[in-house]
């Protein structure tokens, strides 16, 4: 017989007597928060940042309502609607221990697809201030290729003759604020918090370009009544497994059919720019500042360029999991390697930041064997997080003449991975919005032309007319396909051995 405890809030007090759980009562807490994108990482992240300041009790007003804006969100929305909005945050301790609380933050959810009228009212009601994103990178609509809002994307067409019923988060900011304009409402703070440098900048020009076209006269009214304030967010959260889910039955006899697993450290760095107030999240950790892009620069090429050197090297090679991919001394020399190397340079003054700690703290972060991170999960949507995480310092370096070579390599290996298999022959389940053009310039590639991966502009831009970095690029190219991805790798940490003596 099943013993196992549902989690939902009326086994909430039994639940209490087997992990910590939310002491405030859920039943006063009001939504002053929406957040669209409600996966692990805002689970790991705001949700439980929200959750630790719950807890004050005397706080009421800054609950929140999770928003599954895709059909591709059902299952989470579904779950969070039969748990009541409770789900289980497992911390894996780099000892191994685990260490498990019920988060209680999220308090409302709304399926998008189902009734978008009921999306768009949320997000226009007066007692919501913050309207928070974790949408991906690639969720901003950004095209590399005319470095602008890209309408050529079919959704946003879509949104653009269905004002009232759309789907992207484009159409959704739209009509709520022009609800709030027209009901003589405040405005509110629309705050990303995905892996994007200027995360608040970029939300506020892509959202002004739509409004430009859709509603010209709502543009000035959201310059003067909502802020976009950057922020810098981290902390690991892999896809939970099927052995995380039973692992909280067995040792501590409850059912969540999706708790959410993550690593200790994490990390928020916020500018203090909120239109309508804010939580005092500063009470429970997170740092507000002035100036929030030096960390986000640092965390964006250190952090997830790392995960993506790792990650791409590591599917090659035929790894299943981060820690796998560190763990082999060349491959995390040659992380240690660009990060000196290729992205130190780039990065300029950050005062108050230990950088050589935060790149040591990086590689023990990425080895943490309890984790078992993904490779699939850091590998997917990479023609997104490419831009992002890696071409920047290409391109500070290409201006400087710097080091390109250890960023070529691993690009190179990309243009490899997708075509599809590991060194071993196996399939890589490649998970890509631009998996098909990937593996159509993949397979040109492949055919003697190394170069031809460069053509796809809205990732590269105009990186196929840097002669230098061509030359590198094809170089790396011909090596891996020659000699393998590993020897690539050890040829590489010995030249750069060779430069530093
Ligand atoms: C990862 C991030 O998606 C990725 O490629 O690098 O999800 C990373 O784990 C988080 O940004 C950590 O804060």
């Amino acid at each position: 017989m099943d013993n196992n405890i549902k989690l939902n809030q009326k086994n909430l007090a039994k639940i209490a007597h087997k992990i910590p759980c939310p002491t405030y009562d859920r039943s006063k807490i009001k939504t002053g928060i929406v957040h669209v994108g409600i996966g692990g990482f805002h689970r790991a992240h705001e949700a439980y940042y929200t959750d630790r300041l719950l807890h004050d009790q005397t706080i009421t007003d800054w609950g929140i309502c999770g928003i599954a804006l895709l059909e591709y969100d059902t299952k989470i929305h579904n779950t969070l609607k039969e748990q009541d909005g409770l789900y289980t945050l497992i911390i894996k301790e780099l000892d191994g221990s685990l260490t498990k609380r019920v988060v209680g933050s999220i308090v409302e959810y709304l399926y998008a697809p189902e009734d978008p009228t009921a999306v768009i009212e949320k997000m226009a009601s007066s007692e919501v201030k913050i309207i928070s994103l974790t949408i991906t990178e690639g969720g901003y609509n950004y095209s590399e290729a005319t470095k602008s809002f890209d309408f050529t994307n079919p959704l946003i067409q879509y949104d653009l003759g269905h004002p009232e019923a759309p789907k992207t988060i484009f159409g959704y900011l739209t009509q709520a604020l022009k609800l709030r304009k027209e009901r003589g409402l405040n405005g509110c703070t629309i705050q990303s918090c995905d892996n994007i440098q200027g995360n608040g900048h970029m939300a506020k020009r892509m959202l002004l370009s739509y409004v430009l076209k859709a509603e010209p006269q709502l543009a000035s009214w959201i310059e003067t009544n909502v802020s976009f304030p950057n922020s810098m967010v981290d902390r690991i959260t892999p896809a939970t497994s099927a052995s995380d889910i039973s692992n909280l039955k067995e040792t501590s006899g409850i059912d969540d059919a999706w708790p959410v697993v993550c690593e200790p450290f994490k990390q928020w760095v916020i500018e203090d720019d909120f239109s309508a107030g804010r939580p005092a999240w500063e009470t429970v950790g997170a740092q507000f500042v002035e100036d929030v892009v030096p960390y986000e620069k640092m965390k964006l090429s250190l952090l997830n360029a790392g995960h993506t050197v790792l990650g791409i090297i590591g599917a090659l090679r035929g790894y299943d999991t981060i820690d796998e991919s560190v763990h082999n001394p060349e491959i995390s020399t040659f992380l240690k390697n660009y990060m000196d190397l290729e992205v130190t340079p780039t990065l300029g003054a950050l005062e108050g930041i230990d950088l050589d700690g935060y790149k040591k703290s990086l590689l023990e972060r990425f080895g943490n064997i309890n984790i078992k991170d993904q490779i699939d999960r850091i590998c997917s949507e990479s023609a997104a997080k490419f831009p992002i995480f890696v071409l920047p310092t290409v391109n500070a370096n290409l201006e400087t003449k710097g080091s390109i070579d250890f960023a070529a390599l691993v690009i190179a290996a990309w243009a490899i991975y997708s075509l599809g298999k590991d060194e071993n022959g196996n399939a890589l389940a490649i998970k890509d919005a631009m998996k098909t053009i990937l593996n159509e310039k993949g397979i040109a590639a492949s055919k003697g032309n190394p170069k031809a991966f460069l053509e796809i502009e809205t990732i590269f831009g105009q990186l196929k007319e840097e002669p230098t970095f061509v030359a590198a690029f094809t170089v790396a190219y011909n090596n891996i396909v020659e000699n393998g991805i590993e020897a690539c790798v050890i040829a590489q940490n010995q030249k750069a051995l060779k430069v530093t003596e």
